[in-house]
C-alpha cells in the first residue's frame, strides 16, 4: 500500500515504445534534474516543454492548473487608456458614498442592514468594467448584460448617484422602500423596474442565469432573430458563492459551446460569511482547475504590480513556491496583521526570500497589493477576456474583503456583518481615500457622514459622464423598448380545440404538444416560441416536434442519427427552436428565464413553454423561479405528468400533489389546473394576449396530465370562467328532489362526473359540475373584495367572483382535485353554502389510477359520500342515508388517513 497516488497515463501503455533507448535516456535525464537542480527546475523544463508541444500543435492536453501567480505576464499587459488619477479620485467618492450609505441606513433605523465589505473589495473590479468596458443602452441598443454581485448593490447605487441618476434622498432611503423612492436591499427589478436588471442575491442564481443567457444570445442570433454579437454577459460572483451548486453545475455547458461572449469575474476575497472560503487550501487554484477541466479560459489576477519586481528577481522559484505553498487561511491573517509580520512569516523563514524585500520597509511590503485591487492588471485581464474568441473567460482576482475600510475590519472573519463604523473608523477610511479636503472632522464626529458629489464642470465629473457617454449611456438600465416587435397569434391554433375530441381519447399533455406545434407554425408568433424541455420531450410525446422545430446545437448535427431513416428523426441544427437542456432543471430554468426576460433584456418578446415534471418544478427550483417572477419574466411553465393519482405507477418522487400549493405562494404566477383541451389552449391563449399584449409582468402554470380521455366540446360562453378560475361545466340533471354542486379539477372531473349520474339514479341527487380551472386566482380575487369590504364599513359590500359565481346553485358544494385540499381550501371561506373538499394528502405510492384514487379517498364513491355528507349536515337527508352509501361502495371508515399510512 502507498499513500501516493500512482500515476499511469493510459496512452503510454496503448503505444508501443519504438525507441526504449531514446526514452530512457529522457527519463533519466529528468530524472538528473530532479536530483540535481531541483523540483523547480524539473517542473520549469516540464512546463517549457508542453508550451513548446502546444506551440508545435501535437496536441498535449493543456494542465488543469498552473502555479499561483498571474496569468498574464507583466510583458503581456496591456496599456492602460485611462486617465488613472481621476480615476483614482471617481473611485475614492464612490467607496465613500457606499459606506456613508450603508452606515446612514443603519444609524437611521438600527439593524437595517447593508454591506461594506463586498464592494470594499470588488470596487476595482467594477470601476474598470464601467470606464472602459460595459456597454449601455442610450442609443436603443441592448448593450451589455451585467450580472452584478447581490452585495455589492451599495458601490452600484453610489456611482449611479455620481453620475445624477440618483438623488441624495435616494441614497438615504437605501434599504427604506415602503412610502417614497427607496433603494432595495440588492438588485430587484420588481422593485426597481428602471434600474436592474438581473436578481443575483441568491447565491448562484446569477453565475448559472448568465451562462444560459449567453446561450440564449447565440440561439438568437444562430436561429437568424436577431444579430447579438454585440453584447456581452458579465457574472460578478463572490468566491464563496462558489460552493452553491448551481454556480458551478453548468460551467461544461459554456465551455462545450464556446461561449466567448461571457466573462465571469469572481471576487476572491477568500472570504465568505463565516471565515474562510477555503482556510486550508487555496480556493483561486480549485477554482482555475474545475474551468480548465471544463474548457473555459483562465485569467489569474493575483498579485498586483509592485509585487512584479519581486517576482522578476525570483531566479530560482523560491517565491513561487511559497506562494504556492501558503494557504488562504494564512493570506488572510497576513492582510490583517503587518508588513513586519509579512517579512517574518511570508518572506521570513528562508534567508533566500527574506533577502527578496531587504531593500523594502515595513510599510513597503503592508503596500504590496493583491491583483484584484490593481487596476492596471483588472484592465489587461478584461481586454484579453472580450478579445478572446472561442471560449468562455472566467477573471479570478485576489482581493480583500473589507479593503479601505481599515484595521478593524479588512480581513476580519466579521467583516461581512459589520455595517457600523465609529467616527474614528470613518476618519481612517477618510484619510485612506485621501478626502480630507471634502470632509471635515466635524462632519464625522456628527456621526451622519456627508455624500460627496463632483461639480458638474469638474474634471472628474466631465471624465465620469465621458466615458458613460462613450460606452453608450448608464448602466445598469433596465428599460428597453420592443425593438423587434410581435403581433399576437391568429385564432386557430386555439379554437382547434373547441369542438373537443368526439371518441378518440387524448390527454392534455398531448393537446399540448399539438398547441404547441401549431403556434410554432404561426406566422406572428411561430419563430418566437420557445420549447425548453430537459430531456422528457419523449415522455411528453414531444418527439414530433424534434424533426419539424429541430433541436438547437451550436455546432449542428456531426453524426447521422440513428433514426434518420424515420419520419421522427432526432435532428439537431444551429438554427434548431427546441432547447433541449438535458437533465437540468437548473438549467432548465435558467434558460427559460433568458428568453422569458427577452422582451426586456433585448427588446425582443420570445414566448418560452419550459415543460418539465411537474414534480420537478416548484419542488426542485422553487428559488430559481421566484427569482423569475422579480426578473418579471413572461413566459409558460408546463407542469406535466401532473396529479397524485394521475402519473400512475411512479411513485413517491413523482407523483405531484402539492406544486399547486408551491405555485400559489408566487405572487406573479398564473396557477391553473385545466381538466380539458379548449381550457388548457385558452388559458394559453389568455396568456399570451396578457402577457405580450398587455405587456403584464406576470407567468403563466399549467399542470398537464396524461391521462388519456375523450376531450369534450367546449360549452358556450366559457372562456371568460376558464380564465377568471371557474365556470359551470354542466348542469344538474333535472327532476331531482335534493341538490349539490361538485366542482372538479384536472382529471379529478371523471370521478365528479361519475358522481353526478350516481347521486341522479340512486340518490335522489341532481349535481352541477363546475370546473375550477385556478383556485388561487379566486382566492386572490376574493381577498381584494375581502380587504375592500374591511377599509370601506360604510358602503355596499362587495362580492368575491367565486361567491357569486357559485351563487347560481344550491344544495352543499364539494370540490375535489388531484391535489391536496389546501388546494381548493383556498376558496372555503368564500363559499356561499356548505363547502367540503376531497384531495391527495400525503406520500404517492405506485399502483394504478384506479388504486390510487380509491386510496386517497377521491373516487367516485368518496364524492357521493361527500355530497351526501353535506345534505346530512345541511339537515336535507338523515345520516343513516350517508352510512348507508359508505357500507355500499365498502369504504373502510376505520383504516388510517391516506397521510399517516
Ligand atoms: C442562496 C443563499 N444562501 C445564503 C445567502 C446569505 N449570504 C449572503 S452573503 C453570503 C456570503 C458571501 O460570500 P462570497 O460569495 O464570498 O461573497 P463576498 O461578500 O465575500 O464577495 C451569504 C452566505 C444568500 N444570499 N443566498
Ligand atoms: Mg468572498
Amino acid at each position: 500500500m502507498t499513500d501516493r497516488p500512482i500515476y499511469i497515463d493510459g496512452f503510454t501503455h496503448q503505444l508501443s515504445d519504438l525507441d526504449p533507448a531514446e526514452t530512457d535516456e529522457w527519463l533519466a535525464a529528468l530524472s538528473e534534474v530532479i536530483d540535481v537542480d531541483g523540483e523547480t527546475r524539473a517542473r520549469y523544463l516540464m512546463a517549457r516543454l508542453l508550451e513548446h508541444a502546444r506551440q508545435r500543435s501535437i496536441g498535449v492536453p493543456a494542465s488543469v492548473s498552473t502555479p499561483y501567480i498571474n496569468t498574464i505576464p507583466p510583458e503581456a499587459e496591456s496599456p492602460y487608456p485611462g486617465d488613472e488619477y481621476l480615476e483614482k479620485r471617481i473611485r475614492r467618492f464612490i467607496r465613500w458614498n457606499a459606506a456613508a450609505m450603508v452606515i446612514k441606513a443603519n444609524k437611521k433605523a438600527d439593524g437595517i442592514g447593508g454591506h461594506l465589505s463586498t464592494f470594499a473589495s470588488s470596487a476595482t473590479l467594477y470601476e474598470i468594467g464601467f470606464n472602459h468596458f460595459f456597454h449601455g443602452k442610450a442609443d436603443g441598443t441592448p448593450g451589455d448584460h451585467i450580472y452584478f454581485q447581490g452585495h455589492a448593490t451599495p458601490g452600484v447605487y453610489a456611482r449611479a448617484f455620481l453620475e445624477g441618476r440618483l438623488s441624495d434622498e435616494q441614497l438615504d432611503r437605501f434599504r427604506t422602500e415602503i412610502g417614497g423612492p427607496g433603494l432595495s436591499s440588492y438588485p430587484h427589478p420588481r422593485l426597481m423596474p428602471d434600474f436592474w436588471e438581473y436578481p443575483t442575491v441568491s447565491m448562484g442564481l446569477g453565475p448559472i442565469n448568465s451562462i444560459y443567457h449567453a446561450q440564449f444570445l447565440r440561439y438568437l442570433h444562430n436561429r437568424g432573430i436577431e444579430d447579438t454579437s454585440a453584447s456581452r454577459v458579465w457574472s460578478f460572483l463572490g468566491d464563496g458563492e462558489t460552493d452553491e451548486p448551481e454556480t458551478l453545475g453548468s460551467i461544461s455547458l459554456a465551455g462545450r459551446e464556446k461561449l466567448d461572449n461571457l466573462v465571469w469575474v469572481v471576487n476572491a476575497n477568500l472570504q465568505r460569511l463565516d471565515g474562510p472560503v477555503r482556510g486550508n487550501g487555496k480556493i483561486i487554484q480549485e477554482l482555475e482547475a474545475m474551468f480548465r477541466g471544463a474548457g473555459w479560459n483562465v485569467i489569474k489576477v493575483i498579485w498586483g504590480a509592485d509585487w512584479d519586481p519581486i517576482l522578476a528577481r525570483d531566479i530560482d522559484g523560491t517565491l513561487v513556491n511559497k506562494m504556492n505553498a501558503v494557504v488562504d487561511g494564512e493570506y488572510q491573517r497576513y492582510r490583517t496583521e503587518s508588513g513586519a509580520y509579512i517579512r517574518e512569516h511570508f518572506f521570513g523563514p528562508d534567508p533566500k526570500l527574506r533577502a527578496l524585500v531587504d531593500d523594502m520597509t515595513d510599510d513597503d511590503i503592508w503596500a504590496l497589493r493583491r491583483g484584484g485591487l490593481d487596476h492596471r492588471k483588472i484592465y489587461s485581464a478584461y481586454k484579453s477576456a472580450t478579445e478572446l474568441r472561442g471560449a468562455p473567460t472566467v477573471i479570478i482576482a485576489k482581493t480583500v474583503k473589507g479593503w479601505t475600510l481599515g484595521p478593524d475590519v479588512a480581513g476580519k472573519n466579521a467583516t461581512h456583518s459589520i455595517k457600523k463604523l465609529t467616527a474614528e473608523q470613518l476618519r481612517t477610511l477618510r484619510d485612506r481615500l485621501d478626502l480630507q479636503d471634502e470632509i471635515s472632522d466635524d462632519d464625522l464626529e456628527s456621526g451622519d457622514p456627508p455624500y460627496l458629489r463632483f461639480a458638474e464642470d469638474s474634471p472628474e465629473y466631465r471624465y465620469l459622464i465621458g466615458r458613460r457617454e462613450a460606452l453608450n449611456g448608464p448602466v445598469p438600465t433596465r428599460t428597453l423598448p420592443i425593438r423587434i416587435p410581435m403581433a399576437l397569434p391568429e385564432d386557430d391554433a386555439f379554437t382547434e380545440f373547441d369542438g373537443g375530441s368526439g371518441d378518440v381519447e387524448v390527454s392534455t399533455t398531448g393537446a399540448f404538444t399539438r398547441l404547441l406545434r401549431s403556434l410554432g407554425r404561426d406566422p406572428n408568433i411561430g419563430e418566437r416560441v420557445v420549447p425548453i424541455i430537459p430531456d422528457e420531450g419523449r415522455t411528453f410525446g414531444m418527439e414530433p416536434l424534434f424533426k419539424e422545430m429541430g433541436i438547437y446545437a451550436s455546432e449542428g448535427q456531426l453524426y447521422e442519427p440513428v433514426d434518420h431513416n424515420l419520419i421522427l428523426s432526432y435532428r439537431e441544427s444551429t438554427d434548431g427552436q427546441i432547447l433541449e437542456q438535458g437533465i437540468t432543471e437548473a438549467g432548465s430554468a435558467a434558460s427559460w428565464i433568458a428568453a422569458a426576460t427577452s422582451y426586456a433584456t433585448r427588446g425582443v418578446p420570445m414566448i418560452p413553454f419550459y415543460s418539465f415534471y411537474s414534480m420537478f418544478g416548484f419542488q426542485r427550483v422553487g428559488d430559481a423561479l421566484w427569482a423569475a417572477s422579480d426578473s418579471r419574466a413572461r413566459g409558460f411553465l408546463m407542469g406535466a405528468t401532473a396529479g397524485r393519482t394521475t402519473l400512475h405507477g411512479e411513485g413517491l418522487q413523482h407523483q405531484d400533489g402539492h406544486s399547486h400549493v408551491l405555485a400559489s405562494v408566487v405572487p406573479a404566477c398564473q396557477a391553473y389546473d385545466p381538466a380539458f383541451a379548449y381550457e388548457m389552449a385558452t388559458i394559453v391563449k389568455d396568456g399570451i394576449s396578457r402577457m405580450y399584449g398587455n405587456d403584464d409582468d406576470v407567468y403563466y402554470y399549467l399542470t398537464l396530465y396524461n391521462e388519456a380521455y375523450a376531450q369534450p366540446a367546449k360549452p358556450d360562453g366559457v372562456d371568460k370562467g376558464i380564465v377568471d378560475g371557474l365556470y359551470k361545466f354542466a348542469d344538474a340533471p333535472e327532476g331531482h328532489e335534493l341538490s349539490a354542486t361538485v366542482v372538479f379539477s384536472g382529471p379529478a372531473h371523471k370521478a365528479a362526473r361519475a358522481a353526478q349520474s350516481e347521486l341522479a339514479e340512486h340518490f335522489g341527487v341532481g349535481a352541477d359540475l363546475w370546473s375550477a380551472t385556478s383556485y388561487k386566482r379566486l382566492r386572490e380575487n376574493a381577498l381584494e373584495v375581502d380587504r375592500w369590504n374591511r377599509l370601506h364599513p360604510t358602503q355596499d359590500p362587495r362580492v368575491p367572483m367565486v361567491t357569486e359565481l357559485l351563487a347560481d346553485g344550491s344544495g352543499p358544494i364539494v370540490a375535489v382535485t388531484d391535489y391536496m385540499r389546501i388546494v381548493p381550501d383556498q376558496i372555503a371561506p368564500y363559499a356561499p353554502r356548505t363547502f367540503s373538499s376531497l384531495g391527495t394528502e400525503g406520500y404517492g405510492r405506485s399502483d394504478t389510477r384506479e388504486a390510487l384514487r380509491s386510496f386517497f379517498e377521491v373516487d367516485m364513491p368518496q364524492v357521493v359520500v361527500a355530497v351526501l355528507s353535506g345534505l346530512a349536515h345541511d339537515g336535507m337527508i338523515d345520516d343513516g342515508t350517508v352510512q348507508k352509501a359508505i357500507d355500499q361502495y365498502g369504504i373502510d371508515a376505520d383504516v388510517a388517513p391516506p397521510w399517516q399510512r
